[in-house]
This record gives structure tokens, sequence and C-alpha cells, in this order.
């Protein structure tokens, strides 16, 4: 069976967010991953993020490829707009879907194949254009819905399950987000979810394209020892340089901080993010200075997590293209039609 529905029926005193719902309602079907897979951990902190951040779920629209990562939006949010699409393309159905209907939430779900591999050209455009988005990669080095070959993000010089080694280079995504012009640019890890789920509600938040790799073991095939995607792997070697605390502005600062302890980003739509240093030299705003920090600790063999790098200035792929603000659907033949006149003038300038 592939498809299991969950019972409406929970517990009279669950906790209730702004809108009056509980976590039940922002939850699916039952997940059929293998238990204790990395990308169920992700699911539950879309769902805590989506909870907190009150959102009415019909405003969300989730879009995957195909994988296993690929198959969660099933299995969190039933009562959102789903697209389950081709392998590698999830960023061009999503693009196609914002440029429609710029007022959803859209929430792109994919795997380190569907994304490093047989979709990096779609991921790569979709970085530089600015779409806002959240998109996640549940990044576990292999492909493990065809049963664990190695991915594109597979470091080189790691072992497979049966002992082959990777001899190829790896394609670090974050690096490429930065490097292509990302906006909100993070790493995590599934086995953290305070840190996870505060960097899906910031980036959520975010107007512009979010990316977020999240190191996600996949317990099937690559969580052995020799694997640089385990879960005993990335605890290890996990360097985090900051923590979101508090993050949707608007609300007043209820916390004391030791002064130069945080840094208050304040984005273009007036919310803000506080973001508690771990490391003091490291600026999220510096983006050249997160490449660098990032190329030094990758060598290394350190997984570096946290917020990497936020453009507080960011606008997003409407804004470059000058578009209407409804929806497409929303606009009339009076609004799409120009009238003869203009037709006419238009027509006499390209004689
Ligand atoms: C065009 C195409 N090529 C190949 C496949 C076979 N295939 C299905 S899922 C997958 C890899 C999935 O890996 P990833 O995106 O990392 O997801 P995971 O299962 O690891 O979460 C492949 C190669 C396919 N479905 N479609
Ligand atoms: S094969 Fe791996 S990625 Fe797929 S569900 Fe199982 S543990 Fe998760
Ligand atoms: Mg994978």
């Amino acid at each position: 069976m592939t498809y299991l529905t969950k019972p409406k029926f929970h517990h009279p005193s669950l906790p209730t967010n702004k809108l009056g719902f509980t976590r039940r309602d922002y939850e699916a079907s039952n997940s059929t991953l293998c238990a204790g897979c990395g990308h169920d951990s992700i699911s539950a902190a879309i769902i805590e993020a989506c909870f907190e951040l009150s959102i009415e779920p019909h405003r969300v629209a989730k879009v995957s490829g195909i994988g296993c990562s690929s198959k969660t939006p099933d299995y969190f949010l039933g009562q959102s707009h789903g697209f389950n699409s081709v392998h590698g393309r999830m960023p061009s159905v999503l693009t196609g879907a914002n440029l429609a209907n710029r007022d959803l939430i859209y929430l792109g779900v994919s795997g380190d194949g569907d994304s490093a591999s047989i979709g990096f050209g779609q991921f790569a455009h979709g970085m530089r254009r600015g779409i806002n988005m959240t998109y996640i990669v549940e990044n576990n080095g292999v492909y493990g819905l065809t049963k664990g070959q190695f991915s594109a993000t597979a470091d080189r010089g790691s072992k497979s399950k049966k002992g082959v080694v990777n001899t190829d280079a790896s394609i670090d995504l974050v690096a490429i987000a930065l490097q292509l012009g990302a906006t909100f640019v993070a790493r995590s890890f599934s086995g953290d979810k305070p840190q996870l789920v505060s960097l899906i509600k910031a980036a959520i938040e975010h107007r512009g394209a979010s990316f977020i790799d999240v190191i996600s073991p996949c317990i099937a095939f690559n969580n052995h020892v020799g694997s640089t995607k385990s879960f005993d792997y990335v605890r290890e070697h996990n360097e985090a340089v900051n923590a979101l605390d508090i993050m949707i502005g608007r609300e007043a600062i209820t916390i004391d901080y030791d002064p130069g302890h945080v840094v208050t980003v304040r984005q273009h739509d007036g919310s803000e993010l506080r973001l508690r240093k771990l490391n003091d030299d490291y600026d999220p705003a510096d983006r050249l200075a997160a490449q660098n920090f990032l190329a030094r600790h990758a060598a290394r063999g350190e997984v570096v997590t946290g917020l990497l790098y936020i453009d507080p200035e960011a606008e997003d792929l409407h804004a470059h293209l000058n578009t209407v603000p409804q929806a497409l659907n929303s606009l009339t033949e009076a609004d799409l039609c120009p009238g003869q006149a203009t037709l006419d003038k238009l027509n006499a300038g390209l004689r």
C-alpha cells in the first residue's frame, strides 16, 4: 500500500495557533519512507514551521520532482496545493506557477539527485532568477529511491555501503546557490529540528530565492562508516555559525542578549530576523566571505550549518520583470486587450 490516510481525531486540548489550527491540521498521509529516514524529520520541521507561522494551508503550493525526498509533500500540508513533477524539473514547474500567481507561498522540495544530478541546470536557473520560493534539498548523497547509487553531492573519497570509493568531485549546492545569486542561503541537518524549523520559517518570510540544503541521512543506503552524509558523521563535523532565536520582526524583542552577540537583519518588507552569533567572525551579509568560509571548512571535512547568507534588500522575479500584481487567471479581457488604437500604433512602429 503506498497511501495511508491519517485519522482526523485529535485530543481536544492540543495547542492551536493564531488561526485556531492544531499541528494535525498541517499533517497529511502517513509516511511510507523507511523508519528513521532523515526526510521524515524534514517533513516534521515543515509542519512545525507552517504551524508556528500560522499559515493558511490553502496559501501554500508544494512542488517536487522524483525521489524519496520528492515523495514527502504527500506527508505534510494535506490541505495545500501540490504538484509532483518529473525528475529534476521541479524548478521550471514552480517558476511557471509562481509567474501565474504570486499570491501563494511556494515550497520546492527536491533531492540531491533531483537537483544536483539530472536537475542541475534547472536548479541553477531557479537560483539566479530570484523566484520567490523556499527551495529545500533533502541531501543524502545518494539516489535513495533507486537503491543507493552515489549522487553528485557525494563527497570524493566517501564510501558506498558496499565499500566502493567515490572518485568524482562533489557538487556543493550551497556554494552554487551563493555563486548564482540566491538571496537566502542556509544549510541544516535533519537531526537538528530547532535549527531547521527556524531556518524554514525565515526562508518562507524572505522575499526572493531562498535555498536550504538539509543533510538528511538515508538510513537504508548511506548511514555507514565511510559515508560523509551519515548521522554520526554530520553530528561529529557540524559547525553551526549562528542560530535564529526569534525571527519574525513585527514582534517585540522579549529576550535580553549580550551586546554584540546578536545581529538584527532588517529586510526590505520591514520584517526582521534576529541571529545569535555562534561564530563571532561570521558575517551572513557578506556573500564572498561566505563562499570562502564554506570552501575552507569543506576542505577540512566540516559541515557548516546555519543561515550562511542573506541579502535583506532582495527583490524577486516579479520585481525584476515588472509584472502585474494580480494572478493571471483573474485578468479580464479588458485588462489583456490594449484596444485597436494601441495595436495599430504598435503595428505601425514595426513597419
Ligand atoms: C527521467 C528519469 N530518470 C531517472 C529516473 C529514476 N530515478 C527515480 S528517483 C531517482 C534519484 C532520486 O534521488 P534523489 O533526488 O537524491 O532522491 P532520494 O530518493 O535520495 O531522496 C532516479 C535516478 C526517473 N524517475 N526519471
Ligand atoms: S531509501 Fe533512504 S531516502 Fe529512501 S526512504 Fe529509505 S532511508 Fe529514506
Ligand atoms: Mg538523495
